[in-house]
């Protein structure tokens, strides 16, 4: 291995030396203690070493670094206490996680280390949002982020890098190409011969690195940095290795060829640099001695903290309340000025105002900027805003969901402007995974509001109609808000703004243009999770939320004798059930109107609450009307008869005559 050309001063090349030596000692002793069923599993980085430690120590600390699982050498290089690492392995709660993560799926704010979710991929796009926020902020920081060559067939690693190259943000894409993704190999991965030649496609700097070689690494990844730091970019970098253990431990490494190990293990990052440090005089076999001496103390100490540290405990109540960040509810109060607008005029006016208010706020969305949005509700905003805080996308959900999430870690505030929430599928993973795991795994919250416009009744067929807020409720971490009229929409998205958990936020793409309302023109905040009672009546409750409402309140138009409690519930995590329960244990009857198709929706789950908890105030069963369980249909005729609203009236009139 060349090392001999790389001017670097002794006392660096020792460091690095040290800084390899470290994670390698840990890593054996981690497989020991891996035989001996003291650990649960292990993802070996034996033999990249030089990656992970070359690149960090090329970095400043305050930059941050996403790694993956085969990155111990950046942790160690940060100098994270070891006992907390350990800890964190064992699922103790001195760890990172408090016990609910394993390995290195953690993140750390005080070492600028943002860890990563099993999924791979989405790091990729946090990355952007990082470096986006750092942009924003004017520092001079690299944001460095790394991956497998498997996951590079990921679809976010293409998002990712093709945001970073558009918006021109100053990330290091690190690939490590070690041979094998699990039993994959690169020949089954990918078609073209070097990873490093997709930066071409994306407009990208790219360069290959001998990933073996500190020194190497090190000058690349340094010189790199300083260059991206002065001209913000992204840059791809391949670093060319090999995974000498199997993906972990237990699946060993019976599907590669033993030449091709053989190879490699000639390679060897530490062996080599140790030969040629002592080669050269500037490594000693006694000071060897000492370095390892030295580190393994340390490991022993350390493990002997972790080992005497006690078992998580359960406290259910510590689980629940750290599933979403604490929320302190400032209430702005409505002036008294008023004017009538609609819907969508509700929701434009609230973001402008939020945009007014903190100016760490950046919207993200297709077509938002000089185009206004499809719906026109950010027209004007690059106007008053300017291009840098209201940003047009490319089409690539996934990433700016995660691009949000990386704002947020930064010190940002984004709201992701959905163009329709059928698209949400295409950011499912970020939203679900990543965005409302976060503060429950460590401590981070995702600062975050994705817009949804949503709903049927717009003859815009399957992909264009959905309301499909049920894909959401279901995940802890996440706020679904889903309001009916322009003012509580206002109101709620001033507090869903506010709020530093990641919030879903519905609109009803029907709503926008036809429901008017009186609405304050000044800023003015609706606490989540409390119900409006819309009319009040002794024969029935009624509750629902969105178009639904709407059609409830039709239905009691056409049938004006019917004395109902008409419960909207504006939003449905957190889900106002009291006022439900109250209303019931008041009429004793209880309808659930919903738009969406009936299986596993709202309205299954407020019957089950209330079957449970009123059960002997009901004087009938609860009764829920939903859409057809089919997609929701196009022609007109077929998505009338598809959706619920036909469907309520004679439902009611049922259970008032029950
Ligand atoms: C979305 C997703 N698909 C599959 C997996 C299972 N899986 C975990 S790691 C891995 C291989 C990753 O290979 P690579 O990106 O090359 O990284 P390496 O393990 O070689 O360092 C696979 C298939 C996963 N975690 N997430």
């Amino acid at each position: 291995m060349d090392y001999a050309k790389y001017d670097l001063s002794d006392a660096l090349k020792l460091k690095l030396y040290v800084s390899m030596l470290k994670p390698r000692i840990i890593e054996e002793k981690m497989l020991i203690l891996l035989r001996q069923g003291k650990i649960s599993k292990w993802f070996s980085g034996i033999g990249q070493e030089a990656i992970s430690v070359g690149v960090t120590a090329a970095m400043d600390n305050e930059e941050y670094i996403l790694p993956m699982h085969r990155n111990l050498g950046v942790f160690t290089t940060r100098n994270l206490p070891l006992n907390r690492l350990f800890s964190q392995w064992q699922g103790k709660a001195n760890g990172f996680t408090n016990g609910r993560d394993r390995s290195f799926h953690f993140g750390t704010q005080e070492y600028k280390i943002v860890g990563m979710i099993s999924h791979l991929g989405p790091q990729l796009g946090v990355a952007d949002g990082i470096a986006l926020a750092g942009r924003l902020q004017d520092k001079k920081q690299v944001t460095a982020v790394f991956t497998g060559e498997g996951a590079t067939s990921e679809g976010d690693f293409h998002e990712a890098l093709n945001v970073a190259a558009v918006w021109g943000l100053p990330v290091l894409f690190c690939i490590e190409n070690n041979g094998y993704g699990l039993s994959t190999p690169t020949s089954e991965q990918f078609k073209c011969e070097h990873l490093a030649d997709k930066g071409k496609g994306y407009g990208m700097e790219s360069h290959i690195v001998d990933g073996n070689n500190i020194l190497e690494v090190y000058t690349k990844i340094d010189a790199l940095c300083k260059s991206i730091r002065e001209h913000p970019r992204p840059v791809l970098v391949e670093f060319k290795t090999f995974r000498m253990r199997g993906h972990e431990e237990a699946s060993g490494t019976k599907y590669v060829p033993q030449e091709l190990m053989d190879r490699w293990a000639a390679k060897d990052p530490l062996e080599n640099y140790s030969e040629y440090l002592r080669d050269e005089n500037i490594l000693s076999e006694e000071q060897d001695v000492v370095y390892k001496k030295r580190i393994i103390a340390e490991i022993d100490e350390n493990l002997k903290m972790a080992f005497a540290e006690d078992e998580v405990v359960f406290d259910q109540s510590k689980e629940l309340n750290d599933v979403y960040k604490n929320v302190d509810y400032k209430s702005f109060e409505p002036s008294p000025v008023i004017k009538n607008i609609r819907l969508v005029d509700a929701i434009s006016e609230s973001l402008r105002q939020s945009m007014e208010r903190h100016d760490n706020l950046v919207i993200m969305g297709q077509d938002i900027a000089e185009y206004g949005g499809v719906f026109k509700i950010t027209e004007g905003f690059v106007e008053a805003f300017g291009k840098e805080r209201v940003r047009n996308t490319p089409i690539c959900e996934s990433a700016i969901v995660s691009a949000a999430m990386g704002l947020s870690i930064h010190g940002m505030k984004a709201v992701m402007e959905m163009q329709f929430a059928d698209f949400v599928s295409s950011g499912f993973n970020p939203i679900v995974n990543y965005l409302a795991k976060s503060h429950y795994r460590w401590g981070e919250n995702a600062d975050v509001v994705i817009r949804m416009p949503c709903g049927g009744g717009v003859a815009a067929g399957p992909f264009h109609s959905q309301t499909n807020e049920a894909w959401f409720t279901n995940t802890p971490g996440l706020k679904v808000v889903y309001p009916a009229f322009p003012y509580d929409a206002k109101g709620l998205l001033a507090t869903a703004i506010n709020d530093p958990n990641p919030v879903l936020f519905f609109e009803h793409k029907g709503l926008y243009r036809s429901i008017y309302q009186n609405v304050p023109t000044d800023y003015y905040t609706l606490p989540l999770g409390k119900a409006s009672l819309l009319q009040e009546g002794d024969d029935i409750s009624i509750a629902s939320y969105g178009a639904g409402v709407h059609w409830v309140l039709e239905t009691l138009q056409n049938n004006k004798d019917i004395k109902a409690d008409v419960i909207d519930l504006r939003s449905l995590q957190p889900l106002d059930i009291n006022a439900v329960y109250e209303s019931v244990k008041k009429t004793g009857k209880l309808i659930i109107l919903q738009e969406d198709s009936l299986f596993g929706g709202i309205a299954s789950d407020i019957s089950a609450m209330v079957m449970e908890n009123c059960f002997e105030h009901l004087d009938a069963p609860v009764k829920r009307v939903a859409s057809l369980e089919t997609p929701i249909p196009f022609a007109k005729t077929l998505e009338d008869n598809y959706l619920s609203k036909g469907r309520f009236e004679s439902v009611l009139l049922e259970l008032l005559a029950y």
